[in-house]
């Protein structure tokens, strides 16, 4: 059999094994990977908006309430772009620190990430009127559904 029939022959089965592995032809990240990079990106993003909120809260640095209010916003508009990334195809993708058991106890992970979403409007509401005691009460209401969910699903 002449070599270009071959290769037209197998052609569908290469192609076929390397889209089970969820890797594409261009070495394009899979579904999943791109949703445990979109997952990162926003868990940076909301990081970086937290971190000037958390030393304000600790009194390391003055409590500035406009300041507050644009940080408190950012994590606001962001935290509810977090479950969209927790796609069933994103599950056991490398590079995740996330339990395997997040994923079996699906609805009790989704009550801890509905209660950032809460807590965080709460938050953006609250520093939207200025108190300072008030606004950092809410931070740490805030930071306490963080802390809940990576108790229990986070590794290291
Ligand atoms: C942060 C951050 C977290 C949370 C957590 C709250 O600033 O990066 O993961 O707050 O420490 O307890």
């Amino acid at each position: 059999m002449p070599s270009h029939r071959i290769v037209r022959l197998l052609a569908p089965a290469v192609l076929l094994a390397v889209a089970s592995t969820g890797v594409h032809a261009q070495g394009q990240p899979s579904k999943g990977e791109q949703a445990l990079k979109y997952r990162k990106a926003v868990y940076q993003a909301i990081a970086w908006n937290f971190a000037p909120m958390s030393q304000m809260a600790q009194g390391k640095i003055p409590f500035d309430a406009k300041e507050f209010e644009l940080r408190a916003s950012r994590v606001a508009a962001l935290a509810p772009m977090l479950s969209e990334s927790y796609s069933a195809d994103s599950s056991g993708v490398a590079g995740s620190k996330a339990k395997p058991e997040m994923w079996t106890n699906r609805t009790d992970f989704d009550a801890k990430m509905k209660d950032l979403v809460d807590r965080s409007a709460a938050l953006a509401a609250v520093a939207n009127r200025g108190d300072a005691a008030k606004s950092k009460q809410a931070f740490l209401d805030t930071a306490a559904t963080c802390k809940a969910c990576h108790d229990k699903y986070k590794a290291d």
